[in-house]
């Protein structure tokens, strides 16, 4: 592949927008001839980690293994956009140490809980709200924003157009991808 690989390693709070804009990214890498794969709750927890759900200890294992995974497409050389809330540092840290730190990059969707709860594309913030989602991110469990000075990027979605957002990861992704 005229390609290095890498993980893009995209988190965030349900409906922060980061699977719209692993999807949006995946769709210009394509178009430049790259090769990549997408991991997310579409392709991961439907399947593979169906049998997990959201208390710390299935979070833990839900990154462990997705972590796994992308290595062994990065082995293969290929660009992983992995999308997935991963709520706690120590799960983010997990997943760069199984990676590696070389070719592992921490992408932080930001937007408030506030603004996806606007959002709601799925009803969960409404069902969360009347009680009926189990350990629901930002609500009984919490998200850890990254620590000042930590070396992740951050996209801010709140107040930026999936344009403005996408145009800003391109602009850092190539360089680590280009041969
Ligand atoms: C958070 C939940 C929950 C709870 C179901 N808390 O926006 P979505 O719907 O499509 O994506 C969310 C997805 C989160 O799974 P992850 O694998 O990314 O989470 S983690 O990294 O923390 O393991 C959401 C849906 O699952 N969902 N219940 N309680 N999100």
């Amino acid at each position: 592949l005229k390609q290095r690989g890498h993980v893009f390693w995209f988190y965030g709070l349900s409906g922060s927008g980061k699977s719209t804009l692993a999807n949006a990214l995946e769709r210009k890498l394509a178009e430049q001839g790259y090769v990549t794969k997408i991991l997310d709750g579409d392709n991961i927890r439907s399947r593979l980690n169906a049998d997990l759900g959201f208390s710390d200890e299935d979070r833990q294992e839900n990154i462990r293994r997705i972590a796994e995974v992308a290595r062994l497409f990065l082995d293969s050389g290929i660009v992983v956009i992995a999308s997935f809330i991963t709520p706690k540092r120590e799960l983010r840290a997990n997943a760069l140490e199984i990676v590696g730190t070389e070719d592992f990059t921490p992408v932080y969707i930001e937007a408030s809980f506030e603004t996806c709860a606007e959002r709601d594309v799925k009803g969960l913030y409404a069902k969360a709200a009347a009680g009926g989602v189990k350990d629901f991110t930002g609500k009984d469990s919490s998200f850890e924003a990254p620590e000042e000075g930590a070396p992740d990027w951050t996209i801010t979605t709140d107040g930026q157009s999936e344009e403005q957002c996408l145009e800003q990861l391109l602009e850092k992704v190539l360089p680590l991808i280009q041969l």
